[in-house]
C-alpha cells in the first residue's frame, strides 16, 4: 500500500519539499507540470498541491500526509498531526505599521485596522493580549493595504524584511516563528502508517545530519585533554594516534549552532589541520 503525501506544485516551499525526500533516498520521477507522481524505489505516491489545500486533503484522507508551512496548517485549523519540524520555508508571522507610526507597545494596536490572510492566527493573538482591533481579511498584496488606506496595520509573513522596508512599514509583533512541517491524517491505515513511521526516520536521519558537520583535526598529545572538552561527539571523540609522535587525530561531530565558536576554540588550544565534512545521514 503506497503512502501518499501531498507537497506544494509551485512556489517557495515546493523545491525543498523534493530536496528533503530526495534525501531520504526516494527517487521521484520527474514531477514537472503533473499532478502526481510515484516513487519507483519506495512505497510513495507524491501529489502537487496548491499549499493552502494540503491540510484539507490530509484531513479529508485524500493524502495520508503533507509538507506545508506551519502558518497555514494553525490558520486551516483542520484536524491533522504536525508530525516534525523540517527546517525550511522559515518565517514569522507579524504585526507591522506605518514607519512614522510611534508605535509603544500591544497596547498601542487597539482601535487599529488590521488587514490580513491571517484572520484566525491574527484574531486568537489579539484575543489573548485583549487588544480590540478590526480585522480586514485580504488574500494577497497585504503590505500595499495601509499605502492605499485599506488599513492602519498588517499581519503578514516576513522573511528579510525587505517587503516591509519598501512599503513604508515597521515590524512591531512577531506572533508566530514558522517553518515547513510533515503533517499527517489522525487516522491511517496499519500498512500506511508504516510507510509513514519509515519516512518519518528517514526524515529525522536527513534532519540530524543536515544540522551536524563531521570534524578532523591534528592535536597535540599534550594539548589532547582541552581539546576532546571542546568535542561533544557522538558518544565521544575518537582519537587515534598519528605516524609522528607526540600528535594525534581526533575525530568527532559537531552541531551547526555553535560550530564557528568550537572551531575558535579548537584553534586556540593548538589543534591544526582542521578538517570539516558534511554527513549524509546519521543515524542515533
Ligand atoms: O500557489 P500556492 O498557494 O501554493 O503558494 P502561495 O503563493 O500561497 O505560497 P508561497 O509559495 O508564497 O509560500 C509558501 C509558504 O512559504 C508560506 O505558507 C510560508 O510557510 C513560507 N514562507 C517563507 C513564506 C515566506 N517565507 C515569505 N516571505 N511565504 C510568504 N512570504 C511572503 C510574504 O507574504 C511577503 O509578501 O514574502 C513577502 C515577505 O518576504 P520578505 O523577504 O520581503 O520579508
Ligand atoms: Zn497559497
Amino acid at each position: 500500500m503506497k503512502l501518499r503525501i501531498a507537497i506544494q506544485k509551485a512556489g517557495r516551499l515546493h523545491e525543498d519539499s523534493v530536496r528533503i525526500l530526495r534525501d531520504c533516498g526516494i527517487d521521484l520521477n520527474n514531477g514537472a507540470n503533473k499532478l502526481k507522481t510515484e516513487a519507483s524505489n519506495f512505497p510513495l505516491e507524491v501529489f502537487f498541491l496548491r499549499d493552502d489545500d494540503i491540510p484539507q486533503y490530509v484531513e479529508d484522507g485524500v493524502a495520508d500526509a503533507g509538507i506545508v508551512g506551519e502558518n497555514i496548517v494553525l490558520e486551516r485549523q483542520k484536524q491533522v498531526h504536525v508530525l516534525e519540524r523540517l527546517g525550511f520555508g522559515r518565517c514569522r508571522l507579524s504585526i507591522a505599521v506605518s514607519r512614522t507610526l510611534n508605535y509603544h507597545s500591544l497596547a498601542d494596536l487597539n482601535g487599529l485596522r488590521i488587514a490580513t490572510s491571517y484572520p484566525v492566527i491574527v484574531g486568537k493573538f489579539l484575543e489573548k493580549n485583549h487588544i480590540r482591533a478590526e480585522i480586514h481579511e485580504i488574500s494577497g498584496s497585504v503590505e500595499i493595504a495601509p499605502g492605499i488606506g485599506l488599513a492602519d496595520a498588517i499581519g503578514d509573513l516576513v522573511s528579510s524584511g525587505s517587503t516591509l522596508f519598501m512599503n513604508g512599514l515597521q515590524e512591531v509583533e512577531t506572533i508566530l516563528a514558522s517553518e515547513a512541517v510533515l503533517i499527517a491524517a489522525k487516522s491511517l491505515s496499519v500498512d500506511r502508517d508504516l510507510v509513514l513511521k519509515k519516512l518519518l526516520f528517514r526524515i529525522n536521519a536527513v534532519r540530524k545530519a543536515r544540522n551536524n558537520k563531521y570534524i578532523l583535526l591534528n592535536a597535540p598529545n599534550d594539548k589532547l585533554k582541552q581539546i576532546i572538552g571542546l568535542l561533544p561527539g557522538m558518544k565521544s571523540p575518537t582519537v587515534l594516534p598519528l605516524a609522528e609522535e607526540g600528535w594525534s587525530s581526533v575525530h568527532s561531530v559537531v552541531n551547526e549552532d555553535d560550530f564557528w565558536e568550537i572551531i575558535e576554540n579548537l584553534k586556540a588550544n593548538g589543534a591544526q589541520g582542521i578538517l570539516v565534512v558534511p554527513i549524509e545521514k546519521m543515524i542515533l
